[in-house]
């Protein structure tokens, strides 16, 4: 049964394949690919639109604009900056490229705004669940991407505990999407995702990863996000993130293959030839 388009603005999504998400960090710490846009600790916003360009090259089908550092132990950012880092790029990338660009926030006064500005989907790691953000994301009439994160940024990795991390995670997504559909968010606009490394240990996010088609089977849109983090690192022994593209690429053939229709990553270009070489094997002649 073929997935319908996903509408996303002026633009939509064909989840009957695996889409790529491209990641655009607009913020200035450096944590595997963040700060790399900044010179003198100001966003270069001719550097920006290049990365852009290069990613949609490269094969991305949706770009992920993010300005809060949600990396473990990370500060809060304030509304004002936060509106400041991902509204400019935004309107650029949409009046540029045609695309879909989504943004990657939790914040009320963002959301509202991004969708004024050319943003096709919204991604929030924290589910709507922050104050006002539910209401101004049902008012755009955009999808939602809701994530599992167990407490916030700054605590989360310090003792993660689950009675089974599986049904924690899956009732938690279940819980938000009935909250949404609530509050007027049509089911079918409703993305969901396991939240990898977002208040997990290593067990933790390879329960997960090997219960993929669980969330699948929810028949919600499934989002995936390993693309070089930790989880990685403690798998294979690589301690610097950009020396993680190896395995991000597999993981994210894997997530394809149980049926993840979106994955989040930073080598869009190596995960895109991946995607090929496997759709080829299984093309019908
Ligand atoms: C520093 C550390 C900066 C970690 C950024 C991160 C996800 C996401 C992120 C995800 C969805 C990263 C994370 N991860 N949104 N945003 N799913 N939907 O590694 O897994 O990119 S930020």
């Amino acid at each position: 049964m073929p997935a319908s388009p996903l509408p996303c603005g002026a633009h939509s999504l064909d989840l009957s394949r695996p889409n790529i998400m491209g990641i655009l960090n607009v913020t200035p710490d450096s944590f595997s690919d963040g700060g790399q846009l900044y010179s003198r600790e100001r966003l270069d916003l001719s550097k920006t639109l290049s990365a852009v360009d290069r990613m949609l090259i490269d094969g991305a089908d949706i770009i992920d604009v993010g300005g809060e550092s949600t990396r473990p132990g990370a500060a809060d950012v304030s509304v004002q900056e936060e509106l400041d880092r991902v509204i400019p790029v935004l309107e650029a990338i949409s009046c540029r490229f045609d695309t879909v660009v989504s943004v990657d926030t939790s914040t009320a006064e963002v959301i509202a705004e991004a969708a004024g500005k050319g943003a096709g989907l919204i991604n929030d790691v924290r589910a709507l669940r922050r104050d006002g953000a539910l209401q101004a994301a049902a008012s755009t009439d955009l999808p939602v991407c809701l994530m599992h994160m167990q407490n916030q940024p700054k605590t989360m990795q310090v003792a993660p505990v689950y009675e089974d991390v599986v049904k924690d995670v899956l009732d938690f997504l279940a819980d938000r999407t009935k909250v949404c559909e609530a509050a007027g968010i049509i089911g079918d606009r409703i993305l969901i995702d396991p939240g990898f490394g977002f208040g997990k240990t290593l067990a933790h996010n390879l329960q997960l990863f090997k219960a993929i088609d669980q969330f699948v089977a929810s028949g919600h849109p499934v989002l995936v996000g390993v693309s070089r983090k930790s989880m990685i690192g403690q798998m294979l022994g690589i301690d610097s993130p950009n020396q993680r593209v190896i395995g991000s690429v597999a993981l994210a053939m894997l997530a394809a293959q149980r049926g993840a229709a979106i994955l989040r990553v930073h080598d869009v270009k190596e995960t895109k030839q991946a995607l090929d070489a496997w759709s080829i094997t299984t093309k019908e002649d």
